[in-house]
């Protein structure tokens, strides 16, 4: 059984795949280690991508699915998943390897998840295009909104930048097919009982491709399911 396995769900991101999976091999020559990338059936040649870089390392695997969407990809990522940690991580180098081996450091002292958190004490955000600023304000406005509702330690719930033991998504049962699944994952575990900490990490702009994110719609059908998950705040999952 590998020690790691980090999961990259993916959305035509070869050629940020193609710089991130050898940076991923070298960070963690030391550590035994898996790759899985759940890919939405990109067009681009994520797959075979994928398949001539685990001819070279063998430890890489790549899940397609059509029609799914984030949620329901990491999910599936999770699953096939067979270390004894798992690093979610998003695939378009917005997070360093330097950071992911921090994630790793940290989850060796004891916890049961750590989150990456880009809005507490040296964590970066980096906002270079209008967009990106809009999406900064959402995402901090909407965190510190959880903060102030469900009074939780983490300062960053909608961040794909984290790892967990897999024993974590064996107690927690999550539901959530789109993005509040990265939200949902962090209140069960809470609610169970598990050890969180978090860590600042920076997050910068994609290198190439384009971002996913439907920004309004997601961010309206985010702040609508947040009332959905008071019951869990006061109840055993
Ligand atoms: N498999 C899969 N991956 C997705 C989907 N949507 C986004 N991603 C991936 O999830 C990560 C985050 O998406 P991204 O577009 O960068 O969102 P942003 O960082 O908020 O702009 C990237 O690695 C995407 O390729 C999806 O529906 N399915
Ligand atoms: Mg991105």
């Amino acid at each position: 059984m590998a020690r790691l396995s980090l999961v990259l769900p993916s959305m035509n991101e070869k050629a940020n795949l193609e710089i991130l999976i050898p940076d991923i091999e070298h960070a963690f020559s030391k550590v035994s280690h898996e790759i899985i990338v759940v890919d939405a059936h990109s067009p681009d040649g994520t797959k075979e991508l994928c398949e001539k870089l685990n001819r070279k390392y063998g430890n890489i695997r790549v899940i397609q699915r059509t029609k799914y969407d984030l949620g329901h990809a990491l999910k599936e990522g999770y699953a096939a998943a067979r270390g004894f940690f798992i690093l979610s991580s998003d695939s378009d180098l917005s997070f360093s390897t330097k950071d992911m081996r921090s994630l790793y450091a940290k989850i060796e002292q004891g916890y049961d998840l750590v989150v990456g958190c880009r809005h507490s004490k040296g964590g970066r955000y980096e906002a270079k295009q209008p967009l990106t600023l809009i999406k900064y304000l959402i995402s901090r406005t909407g965190n510190r909104l959880i903060v102030a509702l469900f009074g939780l330690k983490v300062h960053d719930f909608s961040v794909n930048f984290r790892i967990f033991r897999k024993s974590l998504i064996e107690t927690v049962r999550l539901r959530r097919s789109d993005n509040s699944i990265l939200f949902e994952m962090i209140l069960k575990a809470h609610v169970a009982g598990m050890r969180l900490a978090e860590i600042p990490v920076t997050f910068r702009e994609r290198r190439f491709g384009r971002s996913k994110l439907k920004l309004f719609s997601e961010s309206l059908k985010f702040f609508m399911t947040l009332f959905s998950f008071f019951p869990i705040r006061w109840k055993r999952v």
